[in-house]
């Protein structure tokens, strides 16, 4: 499905643009009905070939990114799924008005909120699982480690990874890795069903807490997270913006500290365009150590070292080199700014002071 930007997107209203153009270009008048079924891209979003994207999340203000042609538009179960093809950022994958992805920028995204847990751990990791991440990327990043056995992703809505495998390519590219196993599910369910300590590392690529993404930012989830990685074991979840979201750090990183008792949280981060703030953060989880065996001890693992190093190049996969991540840009993701330490410093084990 295609619906190309055109001078009639400055006058006309989205909805009545998707049929006339359809007609215009030749389609049937059965095709154009069947359009009628698209949701309607709202005319304050996408107006004149531009997208804006607006929240209450960032409110007063939206970034604009001028759109060539709609290549996909549908309501999933849960949601608004669009990917849009643009000259500036490439293809871009929108979940209800909100940029998930882009070609251009999603390596910083999806390679630190990968490597930053994987490359902390004292023991390699052999057991992940992905917490949505249905277009794929974090797959890809993971398996540049040869050590992995088994990579789980259970993510709620089976329309994000169908999308991504039509239209975004470089991303879904980490679902061809044979390790995957892609369960289409309730990811609570999935990991409050999980054998206690049974991932080495757990990732939480969720959208923002509003919407089907919001219980990922609650209590339950996050016990059900602890109890289901190893000792020593790290989760890395979305923790957003250092800009716009501090009293949603500051009260994630306070109910982390209670719940990882004896191991430790940090806060680290990435820069990326086209997020609000250009900005994004992640959480760091790290259960206490186990007390003897591989990776036993008593002080909590600090993540801000990187201990192992991911695989560059796996050209049976067709998975590119890395452009974002190195053990340098490893640690100096968790030095913060003063303002954002004396908000949340006090709630982290080893950057509040
Ligand atoms: N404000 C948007 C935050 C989106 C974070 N998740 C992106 C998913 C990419 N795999």
């Amino acid at each position: 499905m295609q619906i190309r930007a055109s001078p009639l997107l400055i006058t006309a209203p989205v909805s009545n643009l998707q049929k006339s153009q359809f007609i215009s270009l030749g389609f049937k008048a059965s095709r154009a009905a069947s359009m009628a079924a698209t949701p309607e891209l709202s005319s304050e979003a996408f107006k004149d070939g531009w997208f804006t994207e607006k929240s209450t999340m960032w409110p007063g203000q939206g970034l604009s990114i001028q759109y060539d042609v709609i290549l996909y538009n549908a309501r999933s179960d849960f949601q608004h799924v669009v990917v849009m093809s643009t000259k500036a950022y490439g293809k871009v994958l929108l979940l209800d008005g909100v940029i998930q992805a882009t070609e251009r920028d999603e390596h910083s995204y999806q390679e630190m909120i990968a490597h930053l847990p994987m490359a902390a751990l004292e023991t390699p990791a052999t057991r992940v699982l992905v917490v949505g991440g249905g277009d794929g990327g974090v797959l890809r990043e993971l398996s540049r480690y040869p050590g992995v056995k088994e990579i789980h992703m259970a993510e709620i809505d089976k329309m994000v990874p169908e999308v991504s495998k039509k239209f975004l390519p470089q991303m879904s590219v980490g679902f061809q890795d044979p390790r995957v196993q892609l369960h289409i599910c309730d990811g609570i369910k999935y990991v409050q069903d999980a054998e206690e300590g049974s991932f080495d590392v757990i990732i939480v690529d969720s959208s923002d807490p509003v919407g089907p993404a919001e219980v990922l930012f609650e209590e339950p989830f996050f016990r059900a997270l602890h109890c289901a990685v190893k000792p020593g074991g790290i989760v890395c979840t979305q923790a957003e913006s250092i800009w716009f979201h501090l009293p949603i750090i500051e009260s994630l990183a306070g109910m982390c500290g209670r719940i990882f008792e004896g191991g430790s949280v940090s806060y680290a981060y990435t820069t990326i365009p086209t997020y609000p703030s250009g900005q994004i953060g992640f959480m760091l989880c790290c259960k206490a150590r186990p007390t003897q065996g591989p990776g036993s001890g008593e002080a909590p693992v600090d993540p801000r070292v990187a201990r192992q190093t991911p695989g560059n190049v796996i050209p049976p996969l067709g998975v590119k080199e890395l452009q974002y991540y190195d053990a340098n840009v490893h640690s100096s993701a968790f030095v913060i700014p003063k303002f954002a330490k004396d908000a949340i410093g006090k709630h982290l084990t080893f950057q509040g002071k």
